[in-house]
C-alpha cells in the first residue's frame, strides 16, 4: 500500500486532539510536515515543541502564504473551510482534507462508520461492544473521543475498526469505502457553521461513498442512501420490519426486538431506557447484521450495555423525582428525543433546564415537540431566544444565571413523579468546559441541593 507516496509536504491544521494525533501519526511514519495552530497559547503549541523539535510550528492567524508551502492540507474539524486563507488554497487547487483520509490510506482493515446528528457515540460504543463480546479485536474512535490515527499507532491487532464520523469531519472526507456506513438520523445541528440543512444533510451523507453495506433510519427519510442497488442495505425503526431490516413487534401485549418476521429478544430484557434508546439498539443491530457480527453476542450485549455517561443518565430519586442529566443533549433533535423518553401520555410531567450556546439553531421548532414541558428554566447564552420560543406556545418559563440556581427553581417546581431533565439543547462554552464538565457540575449540583433528603 501507498502511504502518501505522492504527498511530500502535508500542513496541519488545528493542534487539538485531531492535530496532535495527526503529528504524531506522521512523525511515526518519518513523513514531512508543519503545523498551524491560531492559538498561540494553546498548551498543544508547547507540546508540539517538545515533542516535534525539528517540525515548523506557524502561531497565528492562517495565512495562504504558509498553507501554499505544502501539497496538502489535514484540516482539523474545528476549522472551518470558509475561512479565507481555506478558500484560498481551495482555489488554487491544494488538497483539503483531514485525519480520517490519512487513517484510511493507511489501514485494510474493514471500518464500520457511524453517523447522524444523534445518537452516534452511544450505536458506535453499543456495536464496539457487541464485536468485542463476539471476539472480535476492534477499535473504536472518530469523533466520540479517541482520534482515529491514535487507533493506528496502537499495538494491537484489529480486526474491525468502529469509527464515529461528524459532518465536520465528512464535509472534507475522501471516499471512505467503509464495510458498513450509516446515517443514523438528521436534525438541524451546527447551523452556524452550514448554509442551512441541505448542506449539513450532504456533508452526512457524504459517508455513504464506497460503502459495502448502508443502514439507514426507515422512519427519517433524510437518511436514505442514495446508493446503486447493488450495495446492500439494511433498515431499522420501531415499526413491525420487512425484508432486510429491524424493528419493534408485539406478542401478547409485549414488545421484541426483530429481525425480518422473526422476533430476537424481549424490549424489557434491553437494559437501555427510553424509546430513543430502542432505536438505537436497533440500529446497532442491522449495523452489526451488516458486519457480520454473530447474533448471540449482540443480544447478550444488550441485556449488559447500560450507555454512556451524560446521555440521559439517571442522577437521584428524590421525594418521588427524577433527576436525570442529559447534557450531551447539545441540539433542538437530542432534547425533542430525550422528553419522549421521559414523557408520560397527556400529562405534563417534567421541568426542563435548557439553554447555552444554540449554534444558530431555530428554537421555534422545540417550542413545538415539547408537550410534556410543565415549566422551562433556561440558562447560557441563547437561554432568552429559547423563552422567547417557548413563552409563545405557552409554556411557562423562568430563567436562571447560574446551574446552581436552575436546579434550586427545578427542585421547588417539581413534584412527585415528575422528572428535572437537564437536556440544554444548546453547546456548553458560554460556562463550562464542555458537556461532560457541565454534566458532572449538574450531577455534583443535585447531590449537594437534596443532600439529606431522601
Ligand atoms: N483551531 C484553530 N483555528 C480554528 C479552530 C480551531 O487554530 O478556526 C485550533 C484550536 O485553537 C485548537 C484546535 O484547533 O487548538 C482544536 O481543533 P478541533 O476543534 O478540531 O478539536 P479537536 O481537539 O481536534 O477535537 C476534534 C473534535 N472536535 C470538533 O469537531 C470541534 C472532537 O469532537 C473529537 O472528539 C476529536 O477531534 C477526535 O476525533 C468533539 C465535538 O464537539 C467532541 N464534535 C462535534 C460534535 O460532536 O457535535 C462535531
Ligand atoms: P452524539 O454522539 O450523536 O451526540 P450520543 O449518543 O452522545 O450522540 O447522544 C447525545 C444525545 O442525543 C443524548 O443525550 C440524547 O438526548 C439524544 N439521543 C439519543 N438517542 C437518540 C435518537 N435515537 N434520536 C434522537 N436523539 C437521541
Amino acid at each position: 500500500m501507498s502511504l502518501i507516496a505522492s504527498d511530500n509536504m502535508l500542513a496541519i491544521i488545528g493542534l487539538g486532539k485531531t492535530g496532535m494525533a495527526c503529528a504524531r501519526y506522521l512523525a511515526s511514519q518519518g513523513k514531512s510536515f508543519f503545523a498551524i495552530e491560531e492559538n498561540s497559547t494553546a498548551a498543544s503549541v508547547t507540546q508540539f515543541a517538545v515533542e516535534f523539535p525539528d517540525k515548523r510550528l506557524i502561531t497565528g492567524p492562517i495565512d495562504f502564504n504558509d498553507l501554499n508551502a505544502a501539497n496538502r492540507l489535514i484540516v482539523s474539524p474545528g476549522v472551518s473551510l470558509d475561512k479565507p486563507a481555506l478558500v484560498e488554497a481551495k482555489q488554487a487547487g491544494l488538497e483539503i482534507g483531514c485525519d480520517i483520509d490519512l487513517f484510511a490510506e493507511n489501514t485494510d482493515v474493514p471500518i464500520i462508520a457511524i453517523t447522524g446528528s444523534n445518537a452516534k457515540s452511544t450505536v458506535t460504543s453499543l456495536v464496539g461492544e457487541m464485536a468485542n463480546n463476539a471476539g472480535i479485536k476492534v477499535g473504536v474512535g472518530g469523533n466520540i473521543g479517541t482520534p482515529a490515527l491514535e487507533l493506528l499507532m496502537q499495538a494491537a491487532n484489529y480486526e474491525l475498526f468502529v469509527l464515529e464520523l461528524s459532518s465536520f469531519q465528512l464535509e472534507r472526507m475522501r471516499p471512505l469505502n467503509a464495510l458498513v456506513a450509516t446515517v443514523l438520523n438528521i436534525s438541524p445541528d451546527h447551523m452556524d457553521r452550514y448554509e442551512g440543512l441541505t448542506q449539513y444533510h450532504a456533508a452526512k451523507h457524504r459517508i455513504y461513498m464506497g460503502c459495502k453495506a448502508a443502514v439507514f433510519n426507515r422512519s427519517d427519510a433524510l437518511t436514505t442512501p442514495l446508493l446503486p442497488d447493488a450495495v446492500k442495505r439494511y433498515s431499522f425503526g420501531l415499526d413491525s420490519p420487512d425484508f432486510k431490516a429491524f424493528g419493534l413487534v408485539k406478542i401478547d401485549g409485549n414488545e421484541y426486538l426483530a429481525e425480518e418476521f422473526k422476533e430476537l429478544m424481549p424490549l424489557a430484557d434491553v437494559s437501555l431506557l427510553g424509546r430513543h434508546n430502542a432505536e438505537n439498539v436497533l440500529a446497532a443491530l442491522a449495523i452489526g447484521k451488516a458486519a457480520n457480527i454473530p447474533m448471540p453476542a449482540m443480544l447478550s450485549t444488550l441485556k449488559s450495555f447500560k450507555g454512556l455517561p451524560h446521555r440521559c443518565e439517571w442522577i437521584a430519586d428524590v421525594n418521588g423525582v427524577k433527576y436525570i442529566n442529559d447534557s450531551k443533549g447539545t441540539n433542538i433533535g437530542a432534547t425533542v428525543a430525550a422528553i419522549g423518553g421521559f414523557a408520560k401520555d397527556g400529562e405534563e410531567n417534567i421541568v426542563l433546564i435548557a439553554g447555552g450556546v444554540g449554534k444558530g439553531a431555530d428554537f421555534a421548532i422545540l417550542a413545538k415537540q415539547i408537550k410534556s414541558v410543565k415549566k422551562a428554566i433556561l440558562i447560557g447564552e441563547d437561554g432568552p431566544k429559547i423563552q422567547a420560543a417557548l413563552v409563545s406556545v405557552g409554556v411557562p418559563c423562568v430563567d436562571a444565571a447560574t446551574l446552581e440556581e436552575a436546579v434550586d427553581l427545578a427542585k421547588a417546581e417539581a413534584e412527585n413523579n415528575d422528572v428535572v431533565l437537564f437536556s440544554p439543547a444548546c453547546a456548553s462554552f458560554d460556562m463550562f468546559q464542555g458537556y461532560a464538565h457541565r454534566g458532572e457540575c449538574f450531577a455534583q449540583i443535585v447531590r449537594q441541593i437534596i443532600g439529606g433528603e431522601k
